[in-house]
């Protein structure tokens, strides 16, 4: 009975609406980029259906930390739901789920609302413009181009400070290397 009871409730959840759609469709709109469900939810094609990340396939202890994220209306809560990314849970946490539902009508502002404080991928561009620019808040190779590369100067300044003094001294090297073969090129000549 356990079982058939569980299954009841999977199908339950599988035929539930959890995906909003509304930001995914901003987002894309917003950066004219392809943007997909894997910006918050752990399977690209959103939470219903039975595959991994999906409502259909979660176990008992998965659909416990489901309804935890469902039920925390209030911001300043640790979720952990096992159909959102890290970038969703952070929604969720940041937010609360009312607040977040009230801007499925204004999706834009739910960038303002996360604020430029969290970067999760840790690339140099905030959580919210990646949001807003259709990049992907966890995937620190995919963001703004000029954004990207002052984050990863400022970040490895020092080795190309000494790339470029090594080769600047390279290059002072084989230029007297060349003066000096020549200089000796030009004594041999002037001896014959
Ligand atoms: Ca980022």
């Amino acid at each position: 009975m356990k079982l058939v009871g569980y299954l009841i409730f999977a199908f339950w959840l599988s035929i539930s609406v959890y995906a909003y759609p509304e930001f995914q469709k901003f987002s894309q709109m917003n950066s004219g980029r392809t943007v997909n469900c894997a910006m918050c939810h752990t399977h690209p094609d959103g939470p219903n259906g039975a595959a991994f990340g999906q409502i259909g396939s979660l176990n008992a202890e998965q659909i416990e930390r489901l309804n935890q994220a469902r039920a925390a209306f209030d911001p300043g809560r640790d979720v952990n739901s096992p159909i959102l990314n890290a970038f969703g849970n952070h929604i969720i946490k940041t937010l609360g789920k009312t607040k977040f539902l009230e801007y499925r009508s204004r999706p834009k502002e739910l960038a303002t609302a996360l604020g430029t404080s969290s970067d999760l991928d840790e690339d140099g561009v905030p959580d919210a413009r990646e949001y807003l620019e259709g990049t992907h808040p966890l995937n620190k190779a995919n963001g703004n181009p000029w954004l990207l590369f002052v984050h990863n100067f400022k970040r490895n300044k020092v080795h190309v400070v000494l790339i470029f003094l090594a080769t600047v001294v390279t290059i002072y090297g084989l230029v007297n290397l060349l003066r000096g073969a020549h200089a000796a090129h030009e004594l041999s000549q002037l001896k014959k």
